[in-house]
C-alpha cells in the first residue's frame, strides 16, 4: 500500500526515524468541527456510518481542515455488535443504548458470527471510496473496539463510568462472558481482515474501558482476546493498541506483536517508555482537556512532550478522544506545533 506523499506514519511504524513525528488525533472527525455538526443535523449517526459518501466526507474533513498525517475512517466501534444482530441505537447527546442488553448464557448462545462481507459491506465500500478521495496524500487507519470494551456496552446497555453491570456479568457468569468475548473476537478478526483487504493501512484497537479492570481481570477478560486479534493481523498491517488506564498491561503489550502502544495522559513519557521497555513505537498522550489551554501554552506543551518522548518511534496524539467543546483553532495549533518541531526558542 502506498507510496504516499506523506508516509510519516507508516515510516514511523516501520521503525524508521523521520525528521519529525507524525500527528493525528483520536476521534478527529467529531463534534468540535462546525461542518461535522451541519452534517450531523441532517443525518442520524448510523446513517452517517452506513452511507459511504457521508463516511468519506467526514473522514476527509479533519484531514483537510487540520492538516493531519493520517485519516481514520469515520465509523464506530458499535457497528460490530450491530452486525451480530444486537440492537444498538445512538441517542444524540447521551450516546449508545440497547433495548435488550445481553445478560444470559442463552442470549449469548443465540448470537451469530455474521458474514461481515455482507453485513458490514458498507464499511468496505466506505474504505474504497475514501481511498480514492484521499489519493496518495496520507494513509488510512481502520479500527475496532476491543472485545472487552464492546462487551461493556452490549451487557450494560448504555455508556457508564464504571460498567459495573458488565463487570458483574463477567464475575457472576464467567462462562457466558467468555463465550460472548469469543464471539466478538471471532467477528472482529473477520471484520478487520476485510478492512485491510479493502485498503486500511493501519489498524488501531480501542480498549477504552480496559482500565476499569484489575491487572489479573484485565488479562482474563481483555488482553486474552486482544492478543489473538493482533496475532491474526500481524503479518498484514501495523497494529496500534490503545488501552485507556491500562498502564499495568503495557509490559504485556510490549511483548506482543502489536506495532505500537497508545498511551493515555496519566503516564509521563518516561514512565510510558520504561513500562513498554523501549521496545515499541508509542503514541500519545496530551490530555484532551489541555487543548482548552491558551494556544501559546499548547505549543509549549507539545514541544516539551516531543522533547521527552523523543522523535524516534513516536506518534504524536492526544491521550484519548478530542472533546466536543475544543476550539478548532486549538486543535490546529496542536497539529501545527508538532509539524513545526523543533521550534526555535
Ligand atoms: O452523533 C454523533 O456524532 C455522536 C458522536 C460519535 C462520533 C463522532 C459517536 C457515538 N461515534 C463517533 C465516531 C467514532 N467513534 C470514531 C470515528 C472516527 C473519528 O471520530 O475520528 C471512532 C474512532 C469511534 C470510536 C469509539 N466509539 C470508541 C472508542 C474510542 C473512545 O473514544 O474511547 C467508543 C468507546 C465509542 C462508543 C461511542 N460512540 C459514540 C459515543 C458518544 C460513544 C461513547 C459513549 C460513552 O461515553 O460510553
Amino acid at each position: 500500500m502506498g507510496p504516499y506523499q506523506n508516509d510519516l506514519l507508516l515510516r514511523t511504524l516501520r521503525g524508521e526515524n523521520p525528521s519529525r513525528p507524525p500527528v493525528w488525533i483520536m476521534r478527529q472527525a467529531g463534534r468540535y468541527l462546525p461542518d461535522f455538526m451541519k452534517l450531523s443535523a441532517k443525518y442520524d449517526f448510523f446513517t452517517r456510518c452506513q452511507t459511504p459518501e457521508l463516511a468519506t466526507t467526514l473522514t476527509l474533513m479533519p484531514v483537510d481542515q487540520l492538516g493531519l498525517d493520517a485519516a481514520i475512517l469515520f465509523s464506530d466501534i458499535l457497528i460490530v455488535p450491530r452486525a451480530m444482530g444486537i440492537q444498538v441505537g445512538m441517542r444524540p447527546g447521551t450516546g449508545p443504548y440497547l433495548s435488550s442488553p445481553i445478560r444470559s448464557a442463552s442470549a449469548v448462545k443465540k448470537l451469530p458470527i455474521p458474514d461481515v462481507g455482507e453485513s458490514l459491506n458498507y464499511v468496505m465500500d466506505a474504505i474504497a471510496l475514501t481511498k480514492r478521495a484521499l489519493g496518495d496524500r496520507v494513509p488510512l487507519i481502520g479500527f475496532a473496539g476491543s472485545p472487552w470494551t464492546l462487551l461493556c456496552y452490549v451487557v450494560e446497555g448504555k455508556g457508564s463510568k464504571t460498567f459495573d453491570v458488565a463487570k458483574g456479568f463477567c464475575f457472576s457468569q464467567p462462562k457466558a462472558a467468555h463465550a460472548l468475548l469469543q464471539k466478538i473476537t471471532d467477528t472482529t478478526i473477520l471484520y478487520l481482515r476485510e478492512k485491510v483487504k479493502a485498503g486500511a493501512d493501519v489498524i488501531q484497537l480501542f480498549d477504552s474501558w480496559g482500565g476499569l479492570l484489575s491487572p489479573w481481570d484485565y488479562r482474563e477478560f481483555s488482553w486474552s482476546y486482544i492478543n489473538p486479534i493482533i496475532e491474526a493481523l500481524k503479518d498484514e498491517v501495523p497494529v496500534i493498541i490503545f488501552g485507556k488506564g491500562c498502564w499495568f498491561a503495557y509490559g504485556e503489550m510490549a511483548d506482543s506483536n502489536a506495532t505500537a502502544i497508545g498511551l493515555d495522559w496519566t503516564v509521563s513519557p518516561e514512565l510510558g517508555r520504561s513500562l513498554t521497555g523501549n521496545k515499541k513505537v508509542v503514541q500519545g498522550n496530551y490530555d484532551p482537556a489541555r487543548l482548552l489551554s491558551p494556544i501559546p501554552k499548547i505549543k509549549k506543551d507539545v514541544e516539551e512532550m516531543i522533547n521527552r518522548f523523543g522523535t524516534h518511534r513516536y506518534i504524536a496524539n492526544l491521550g484519548h478522544g478530542i472533546l466536543p467543546h475544543t476550539p478548532v483553532e486549538h486543535a490546529k495549533a496542536f497539529v501545527e506545533a508538532v509539524k513545526a518541531y523543533p521550534n526555535q526558542g
